[in-house]
């Protein structure tokens, strides 16, 4: 089927995770799972879609990890970017390309966007009060400097930001500073130091009547997004650093400086996109479309903290270049906290308190499919959600395994058995055989209408509620009966459940790609690929019919259980803090 959507471009991006410690199940729950399972399904819809990701690796969090270690930034960006694109891909979040923002050509697509702000009048330079180490001989930006925060007293504030109450201030404004880095008990003195400002007032009513334009976003990100665009300031945009994009101007004072890290993040996005082109299309202009035509549609996957970046600073940056196309959707997500099973209480996953599953870790004790399936059952949409190793079990084990693959398992035995390995021929059809019947593309077509929604956990529900209708007309006809009396009887209830065990196939693979993967192989039908190109349609083929007379293999177990055990036994092993 061709629709128009099948010719406009969806550009995906997710977060970059900084290459500064292995990514945890908490970040794959908002930023990654749900974009990858959006990306699946429109590939399989033969839209033309491309997922960037990558790993965002400058700023000062990974220069400290450096000097905290002993080895090199570089050294640290190597380990984690490898780490972190290997957890990635082992759980099949199926990224067109995962770059890097140390490589060259993202100081060139950097630098150009800078440039071209300041030709536009929308950089500027300010002097300003910053704390320096004397002992060092070197300025210490954001966390190199801790202290107590100006606003509510906490004590290990940093430099810039306080983390227990989310309030910003200038640097003269932290109480009691200290230095923050391995060898330097000095006190920190304020030093004149000048920097490069990004103008953003300057774009304030072009924001507002663009955040105007999208009433659909979710609550959360509307309102901090307008709540930024209401106070706008100019913000810094350069740090005084040695690790970063150098500032493309000609003048000494740039020399010891860097752009800031949250300048250059986003636009890795696009330096992601141009390298695709080359990989992919061996051109160098290829991104342009994909960036720059009115047809575009560019989505942004990420979680709650992030979203000024991405509904308020990318953008107005994006318009300061005049040619780009600005975000349709910026999808932002609540926290997965963790539940601690001792306390009976949830908490924030902190890397201090070591309560943080880490993908690499949950990886070597799960197949993918099940970290995905609790992770889009228990997705923090709307609000905040809890990792909890007991709703983790029972939610697996009883519906993924329960409801689908017990279905799935019998109609097929039984079918593979009684029917000589293939889809047998229906005699005449019943009124439940029709209603069953016609469930099957309704609910796929109310699954696709969820996931066009960004609403992934309803999404997953609607296609487990498939399983419970199939389960309920398989018991009602109850074919393990029939058999023994009347073989057109049980053909048709079995012709009927495989075409269900199709449909569940065709509408699990977004969520569960390697699930679906076995099933379709079983079934012999093809799963289309799909990619930035387009293609066929593979989604809705899962509402036509598999015809009589097809061949089938016999079943595996698609979702083998969890034993209760096991998971009491990874519980204690996480609580101990063996999980990060
Ligand atoms: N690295 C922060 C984070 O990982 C930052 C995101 C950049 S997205 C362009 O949450
Ligand atoms: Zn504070």
């Amino acid at each position: 089927m061709t629709t128009e959507n099948q010719y406009r471009r969806t550009l995906v991006t997710s977060a970059l995770p900084y290459a500064n410690g292995h990514i945890h199940l908490g970040h794959i729950a908002g930023a990654y799972l749900p974009a990858d399972i959006y990306v699946r399904f429109k590939r399989q819809k033969g839209e033309r879609v491309l997922y960037i990701g990558g790993s965002d690796e400058y700023g000062v969090p990974i220069t400290l990890t450096a000097l905290k270690e002993g080895v090199t930034p570089q050294d640290v960006i190597d380990r984690y970017h490898t780490a972190n694109a290997a957890a990635f891909e082992k759980l099949g979040i199926s990224y067109d390309i995962y770059g890097r923002t140390s490589w060259d050509l993202h100081n060139d697509t950097t630098q150009t966007f800078f440039k071209t702000l300041d030709a536009g009048g929308y950089i500027h330079q300010e002097s300003m009060e910053l704390w320096y180490s004397p002992k060092l001989e070197k300025f210490l930006p954001d966390r190199y400097v801790k202290g107590t925060c100006p606003k509510c007293g906490y004590t290990d504030a940093n430099g810039d930001e306080c983390e227990s109450c989310g309030a910003q201030y200038a640097a003269q404004d932290l109480v009691a500073p200290r230095a923050n880095i391995p060898g330097d008990d000095s006190s920190p003195v304020l030093r004149e130091s000048r920097h490069w400002f990004l103008d953003l007032p300057k774009f304030s009513e072009a924001l507002k009547a663009w955040l105007d334009m999208h009433p659909e976003w979710r609550a959360n990100v509307k309102g901090i997004a307008y709540g930024w665009v209401n106070d706008l300031r100019s913000r810094c945009i350069t740090r005084d650093t040695d690790w970063g994009v150098p500032i493309p101007v000609d003048d000494p004072d740039a020399k010891d400086k860097r752009i800031y890290v949250w300048f250059d993040a986003p636009i890795g996005y696009v330096t992601n996109t141009r390298q695709w082109g080359i990989d992919t299309h061996g051109d160098a202009t290829a991104w342009e479309a994909w960036w720059k035509a009115k047809d575009t549609r560019l989505l942004h996957f990420i979680g709650k903290d992030n979203v000024p970046f991405h509904a308020v600073i990318f953008p107005a940056m994006l318009m300061g270049q005049g040619d780009y196309v600005l975000a349709d959707h910026v999808v932002g997500n609540e926290y997965l906290n963790i539940f601690n099973r001792k306390t009976g209480q949830s908490e924030k996953g902190s890397k201090s308190r070591g309560n943080m599953i880490s993908v690499k870790w949950a990886l070597e004790k799960f197949a993918p499919d099940i970290i995905r399936y609790y992770l889009c059952t228990n997705a923090p949409e709307s609000k905040d959600s809890d990792f909890d190793w007991d709703d983790f079990m029972l939610r697996y084990n009883g519906e993924l395994c329960d409801v689908v693959g017990n279905f799935v398992h019998r109609s097929l035995t039984m079918t593979v058995k009684n029917f000589d390995s293939r889809v047998p021929e229906p005699g005449a059809f019943d009124a439940e055989d029709e209603a069953m019947l016609a469930a099957i593309p309704a609910q796929i077509d109310a699954i696709a209408e969820a996931l066009e929604n960004f609403r992934f956990r309803q999404a997953l529900e609607r296609f487990i509620d498939l399983g419970r209708k199939a389960n309920v007309y398989f018991d009602t006809k109850a074919p393990w009966v029939s058999r023994k009396t009347d073989m057109e009887r049980t053909a048709t209830t079995l012709y009927v459940c495989c075409q269900i065990v199709n449909g569940l196939c065709h509408a699990m693979a977004p969520f569960l790609p390697n699930g679906a993967a076995t099933l379709s192989t079983i079934l012999g039908v093809t799963l289309p690929e799909g990619g930035p190109e387009g293609g066929e349609d593979g989604w809705n083929a899962g509402k036509q019919t598999l015809p009589a007379g097809s061949p089938l293999q016999t079943p595996t177990v698609l979702f083998p259980k969890i034993d209760p055990d096991y998971i009491a036994e990874l519980a204690e092993t996480h609580l101990r803090g063996e999980a990060s």
